[in-house]
Protein backbone atom coordinates (compact mmCIF):
# COMPACT_ATOMS: atom_id res chain seq x y z
CA UNK A 1 0.00 0.00 0.00
CA UNK A 2 1.24 3.48 -1.17
CA UNK A 3 2.16 5.57 1.76
CA UNK A 4 0.46 8.67 0.04
CA UNK A 5 -2.78 8.27 -1.91
CA UNK A 6 -3.67 10.49 -4.76
CA UNK A 7 -6.37 11.11 -6.84
CA UNK A 8 -8.30 13.77 -8.61
CA UNK A 9 -11.58 14.54 -8.20
CA UNK A 10 -13.33 17.76 -9.68
CA UNK A 11 -10.18 19.13 -10.72
CA UNK A 12 -8.97 19.10 -7.08
CA UNK A 13 -6.11 17.18 -6.35
CA UNK A 14 -6.20 14.95 -3.01
CA UNK A 15 -3.54 13.76 -1.30
CA UNK A 16 -3.80 11.76 1.86
CA UNK A 17 -0.67 10.54 3.97
CA UNK A 18 -1.37 6.73 4.22
CA UNK A 19 0.67 5.67 7.75
CA UNK A 20 -2.14 5.36 9.92
CA UNK A 21 -0.29 2.99 12.27
CA UNK A 22 2.50 5.51 12.68
CA UNK A 23 -0.44 8.57 12.83
CA UNK A 24 1.18 9.42 9.29
CA UNK A 25 4.69 10.08 10.37
CA UNK A 26 6.77 10.60 7.40
CA UNK A 27 9.90 8.80 6.23
CA UNK A 28 11.82 8.50 2.91
CA UNK A 29 9.08 6.63 1.16
CA UNK A 30 6.08 8.86 1.85
CA UNK A 31 8.82 11.99 0.89
CA UNK A 32 9.10 10.45 -2.19
CA UNK A 33 5.46 9.81 -2.80
CA UNK A 34 5.10 13.11 -2.13
CA UNK A 35 7.18 14.57 -4.40
CA UNK A 36 5.31 12.53 -7.00
CA UNK A 37 1.82 13.77 -6.13
CA UNK A 38 3.52 17.03 -5.58
CA UNK A 39 4.46 16.48 -9.80
CA UNK A 40 0.82 15.68 -10.41
CA UNK A 41 -0.57 18.45 -8.83
CA UNK A 42 1.52 21.05 -11.08
CA UNK A 43 -0.65 19.78 -13.90
CA UNK A 44 -3.20 22.03 -15.84
CA UNK A 45 -5.98 19.87 -14.72
CA UNK A 46 -5.18 20.16 -11.04
CA UNK A 47 -7.08 23.69 -9.57
CA UNK A 48 -7.07 23.63 -5.69
CA UNK A 49 -4.93 20.75 -3.61
CA UNK A 50 -6.44 19.20 -0.40
CA UNK A 51 -4.04 17.59 2.37
CA UNK A 52 -5.36 15.56 4.74
CA UNK A 53 -4.48 12.05 6.34
CA UNK A 54 -5.90 8.69 6.79
CA UNK A 55 -7.02 7.29 10.04
CA UNK A 56 -6.98 9.36 13.06
CA UNK A 57 -3.76 11.62 12.51
CA UNK A 58 -2.79 14.15 10.29
CA UNK A 59 1.40 13.57 10.38
CA UNK A 60 3.28 12.88 13.66
CA UNK A 61 5.93 14.37 11.59
CA UNK A 62 9.41 12.43 11.05
CA UNK A 63 9.76 9.06 11.57
CA UNK A 64 11.48 8.69 14.83
CA UNK A 65 12.48 5.34 14.33
CA UNK A 66 14.07 6.29 10.72
CA UNK A 67 16.09 9.02 12.10
CA UNK A 68 17.69 6.86 14.66
CA UNK A 69 18.46 3.81 11.80
CA UNK A 70 22.31 4.65 11.90
CA UNK A 71 21.94 3.24 8.08
CA UNK A 72 19.21 6.34 7.20
CA UNK A 73 19.69 9.58 5.03
CA UNK A 74 20.91 11.82 8.12
CA UNK A 75 19.89 14.13 9.42
CA UNK A 76 21.03 17.11 7.39
CA UNK A 77 19.74 15.14 4.39
CA UNK A 78 16.14 14.76 5.55
CA UNK A 79 16.13 18.27 5.86
CA UNK A 80 17.61 19.43 2.28
CA UNK A 81 15.79 16.75 0.63
CA UNK A 82 12.42 16.26 1.60
CA UNK A 83 11.05 18.58 4.06
CA UNK A 84 12.52 21.96 2.45
CA UNK A 85 11.78 20.82 -0.52
CA UNK A 86 8.16 20.19 0.21
CA UNK A 87 7.47 23.28 1.96
CA UNK A 88 9.08 25.22 -1.16
CA UNK A 89 6.81 23.64 -3.84
CA UNK A 90 3.56 23.92 -1.78
CA UNK A 91 4.70 27.69 -1.17
CA UNK A 92 5.26 28.18 -5.11
CA UNK A 93 2.77 25.93 -6.35
CA UNK A 94 0.55 28.13 -8.64
CA UNK A 95 -3.23 27.16 -7.19
CA UNK A 96 -4.68 26.96 -3.60
CA UNK A 97 -3.31 24.20 -1.17
CA UNK A 98 -5.55 23.17 1.48
CA UNK A 99 -4.12 22.02 4.62
CA UNK A 100 -7.42 19.37 5.76
CA UNK A 101 -6.34 19.04 9.28
CA UNK A 102 -7.91 15.84 11.30
CA UNK A 103 -5.98 14.51 14.17
CA UNK A 104 -2.72 15.25 15.39
CA UNK A 105 0.07 16.95 13.13
CA UNK A 106 3.08 17.39 15.26
CA UNK A 107 6.86 18.83 14.17
CA UNK A 108 7.54 18.89 10.23
CA UNK A 109 3.56 17.39 10.44
CA UNK A 110 2.31 20.70 11.68
CA UNK A 111 4.85 23.18 10.03
CA UNK A 112 4.07 21.35 6.50
CA UNK A 113 0.40 22.14 7.28
CA UNK A 114 1.05 25.75 8.20
CA UNK A 115 2.91 26.14 5.21
CA UNK A 116 -0.53 25.47 3.27
CA UNK A 117 -2.91 28.46 1.80
CA UNK A 118 -5.77 27.81 4.07
CA UNK A 119 -5.54 25.60 7.11
CA UNK A 120 -8.80 23.88 8.03
CA UNK A 121 -8.83 21.66 11.36
CA UNK A 122 -11.28 19.17 12.76
CA UNK A 123 -11.97 19.72 16.58
CA UNK A 124 -10.29 17.24 17.79
CA UNK A 125 -6.76 18.00 15.74
CA UNK A 126 -4.03 19.15 17.83
CA UNK A 127 -1.12 21.14 16.60
CA UNK A 128 2.46 19.91 18.57
CA UNK A 129 5.78 21.97 18.09
CA UNK A 130 7.11 18.71 19.39
CA UNK A 131 10.95 19.17 18.36
CA UNK A 132 12.14 20.37 21.77
CA UNK A 133 10.91 17.69 23.23
CA UNK A 134 13.64 15.44 21.31
CA UNK A 135 16.37 18.01 21.37
CA UNK A 136 15.93 19.68 17.80
CA UNK A 137 14.31 23.26 16.68
CA UNK A 138 11.17 23.48 14.59
CA UNK A 139 12.16 23.10 10.87
CA UNK A 140 10.28 23.17 7.33
CA UNK A 141 9.64 26.86 8.19
CA UNK A 142 7.84 26.61 11.64
CA UNK A 143 10.12 29.15 12.37
CA UNK A 144 9.16 31.67 9.59
CA UNK A 145 5.36 31.11 9.26
CA UNK A 146 4.62 30.27 13.14
CA UNK A 147 5.64 33.60 14.22
CA UNK A 148 3.65 35.15 11.12
CA UNK A 149 0.46 33.78 12.28
CA UNK A 150 0.30 34.28 15.57
CA UNK A 151 2.62 36.19 16.85
CA UNK A 152 6.65 35.69 18.08
CA UNK A 153 5.82 35.23 22.03
CA UNK A 154 3.08 32.32 21.39
CA UNK A 155 5.24 30.98 18.59
CA UNK A 156 8.42 31.26 20.75
CA UNK A 157 6.79 30.30 23.52
CA UNK A 158 5.22 26.93 21.79
CA UNK A 159 8.23 25.77 20.17
CA UNK A 160 10.24 26.28 23.70
CA UNK A 161 7.52 24.13 25.73
CA UNK A 162 6.06 21.77 23.01
CA UNK A 163 2.59 22.52 24.27
CA UNK A 164 -0.38 20.99 22.65
CA UNK A 165 -2.38 23.36 21.17
CA UNK A 166 -6.14 22.24 20.18
CA UNK A 167 -7.84 23.15 17.45
CA UNK A 168 -10.10 26.09 19.06
CA UNK A 169 -7.09 27.66 20.38
CA UNK A 170 -5.74 27.39 17.25
CA UNK A 171 -8.49 28.71 15.70
CA UNK A 172 -8.74 31.61 18.39
CA UNK A 173 -4.73 32.42 17.59
CA UNK A 174 -5.13 32.58 14.25
CA UNK A 175 -2.71 29.34 13.67
CA UNK A 176 -5.93 28.01 11.10
CA UNK A 177 -9.00 29.03 9.52
CA UNK A 178 -11.77 27.39 10.51
CA UNK A 179 -12.54 24.24 12.84
CA UNK A 180 -14.89 22.14 12.01
CA UNK A 181 -16.95 19.37 13.87
CA UNK A 182 -15.31 16.38 13.57
CA UNK A 183 -18.40 14.63 12.01
CA UNK A 184 -18.85 17.95 9.44
CA UNK A 185 -15.00 18.07 9.08
CA UNK A 186 -14.68 15.99 5.74
CA UNK A 187 -17.63 17.54 3.80
CA UNK A 188 -16.53 20.94 4.76
CA UNK A 189 -13.31 21.29 4.22
CA UNK A 190 -13.48 19.27 0.88
CA UNK A 191 -16.91 21.75 -0.07
CA UNK A 192 -13.71 24.29 0.34
CA UNK A 193 -11.12 22.75 -1.83
CA UNK A 194 -13.99 22.20 -4.64
CA UNK A 195 -14.70 26.15 -4.35
CA UNK A 196 -11.58 26.94 -4.97
CA UNK A 197 -11.08 24.63 -8.01
CA UNK A 198 -13.79 26.67 -9.25
CA UNK A 199 -12.82 29.83 -8.94
CA UNK A 200 -9.92 31.89 -11.35
CA UNK A 201 -7.29 30.05 -10.94
CA UNK A 202 -4.51 32.19 -12.15
CA UNK A 203 -6.15 35.16 -10.14
CA UNK A 204 -5.30 32.86 -6.80
CA UNK A 205 -1.42 32.10 -8.27
CA UNK A 206 -1.02 35.49 -8.37
CA UNK A 207 -2.72 36.17 -4.74
CA UNK A 208 -0.46 33.38 -3.16
CA UNK A 209 2.61 35.67 -5.28
CA UNK A 210 1.94 38.40 -3.54
CA UNK A 211 1.93 36.93 -0.14
CA UNK A 212 5.14 35.53 -0.55
CA UNK A 213 6.86 38.02 -1.66
CA UNK A 214 4.82 40.14 1.29
CA UNK A 215 7.19 38.41 3.78
CA UNK A 216 10.46 40.23 2.89
CA UNK A 217 9.42 43.34 0.95
CA UNK A 218 8.76 47.16 1.89
CA UNK A 219 5.28 48.66 1.27
CA UNK A 220 6.55 50.23 -2.06
CA UNK A 221 8.09 47.22 -2.99
CA UNK A 222 4.53 45.39 -2.14
CA UNK A 223 2.65 47.84 -4.20
CA UNK A 224 4.72 47.60 -7.12
CA UNK A 225 4.55 44.02 -7.00
CA UNK A 226 0.60 44.31 -6.54
CA UNK A 227 0.67 46.51 -9.60
CA UNK A 228 2.53 43.98 -11.89
CA UNK A 229 0.39 40.83 -10.29
CA UNK A 230 -2.64 42.71 -10.71
CA UNK A 231 -2.14 43.49 -14.61
CA UNK A 232 -1.51 40.01 -14.69
CA UNK A 233 -4.46 38.98 -12.98
CA UNK A 234 -6.46 41.64 -15.75
CA UNK A 235 -5.33 39.93 -18.56
CA UNK A 236 -6.72 36.39 -18.25
CA UNK A 237 -9.60 34.90 -19.55
CA UNK A 238 -11.45 34.61 -16.30
CA UNK A 239 -11.44 38.01 -15.01
CA UNK A 240 -12.86 38.75 -18.86
CA UNK A 241 -15.74 36.03 -17.68
CA UNK A 242 -16.06 37.87 -13.79
CA UNK A 243 -16.84 41.22 -15.37
CA UNK A 244 -18.72 40.07 -18.31
CA UNK A 245 -20.73 37.37 -15.73
CA UNK A 246 -21.34 40.38 -13.62
CA UNK A 247 -22.86 42.73 -16.22
CA UNK A 248 -25.06 39.95 -17.32
CA UNK A 249 -26.21 39.46 -14.02
CA UNK A 250 -25.65 35.65 -14.11
CA UNK A 251 -22.91 33.33 -12.27
CA UNK A 252 -19.12 33.35 -13.79
CA UNK A 253 -17.98 30.04 -15.10
CA UNK A 254 -14.47 30.09 -14.73
CA UNK A 255 -11.89 27.75 -16.32
CA UNK A 256 -8.90 28.73 -15.12
CA UNK A 257 -7.03 30.56 -17.98
O1 LIG B 1 16.38 15.61 10.01
C1 LIG B 1 15.59 15.26 10.89
O2 LIG B 1 15.32 14.11 11.18
C2 LIG B 1 14.90 16.32 11.61
C3 LIG B 1 13.53 16.38 11.18
C4 LIG B 1 12.62 16.58 12.10
C5 LIG B 1 11.26 16.76 11.73
C6 LIG B 1 10.32 16.38 12.83
O3 LIG B 1 9.17 16.25 12.49
S1 LIG B 1 10.89 16.17 14.41
C7 LIG B 1 9.42 15.79 15.31
C8 LIG B 1 9.04 14.35 15.13
N1 LIG B 1 7.77 14.05 15.73
C9 LIG B 1 7.60 13.90 17.04
O4 LIG B 1 8.49 14.08 17.84
C10 LIG B 1 6.23 13.44 17.48
C11 LIG B 1 6.32 12.04 18.06
N2 LIG B 1 5.03 11.54 18.40
C12 LIG B 1 4.39 11.88 19.51
O5 LIG B 1 4.84 12.66 20.33
C13 LIG B 1 3.05 11.24 19.74
O6 LIG B 1 2.95 10.10 18.95
C14 LIG B 1 1.87 12.19 19.40
C15 LIG B 1 1.78 13.28 20.46
C16 LIG B 1 2.03 12.81 18.02
C17 LIG B 1 0.55 11.39 19.41
O7 LIG B 1 0.44 10.69 20.62
P1 LIG B 1 -0.64 9.52 20.77
O8 LIG B 1 -0.60 9.07 22.18
O9 LIG B 1 -1.95 9.97 20.23
O10 LIG B 1 -0.17 8.36 19.78
P2 LIG B 1 1.05 7.34 19.99
O11 LIG B 1 0.57 6.12 20.71
O12 LIG B 1 2.22 8.03 20.57
O13 LIG B 1 1.43 6.97 18.47
C18 LIG B 1 0.70 5.98 17.75
C19 LIG B 1 1.72 5.18 16.95
O14 LIG B 1 2.39 6.08 16.06
C20 LIG B 1 2.81 4.58 17.83
O15 LIG B 1 3.23 3.40 17.19
P3 LIG B 1 3.03 1.96 17.92
O16 LIG B 1 3.72 2.03 19.22
O17 LIG B 1 1.52 1.82 18.07
O18 LIG B 1 3.62 0.99 16.94
C21 LIG B 1 3.92 5.61 17.75
O19 LIG B 1 5.19 5.06 18.00
C22 LIG B 1 3.79 6.00 16.29
N3 LIG B 1 4.38 7.32 16.06
C23 LIG B 1 3.87 8.52 16.41
N4 LIG B 1 4.70 9.48 16.02
C24 LIG B 1 5.73 8.88 15.41
C25 LIG B 1 5.54 7.50 15.44
N5 LIG B 1 6.42 6.65 14.92
C26 LIG B 1 7.54 7.17 14.36
N6 LIG B 1 7.78 8.50 14.30
C27 LIG B 1 6.92 9.37 14.81
N7 LIG B 1 7.16 10.68 14.70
Amino acid sequence: MSSILFEIKDQVGYITFNRPDKLNAFNREMALDMHDALDRCEQHDVRAVYITGAGKGFCAGQDLAEVADPNGLGMNNILSKHYNPIVTRIRNLDKPVVAAVNGVAAGAGANIALCCDIVIAAQSALFIQAFSKIGLIPDSGGTFFLPRLIGWQKASALMMLGDKVTAADAERIGMVYKVFADDEFEQASINIATTLAAMPTRGLAYTKQALNRSGGNTLLEQLEGEDELQQSAASTKDFKEGINAFLEKRSPVFRGE
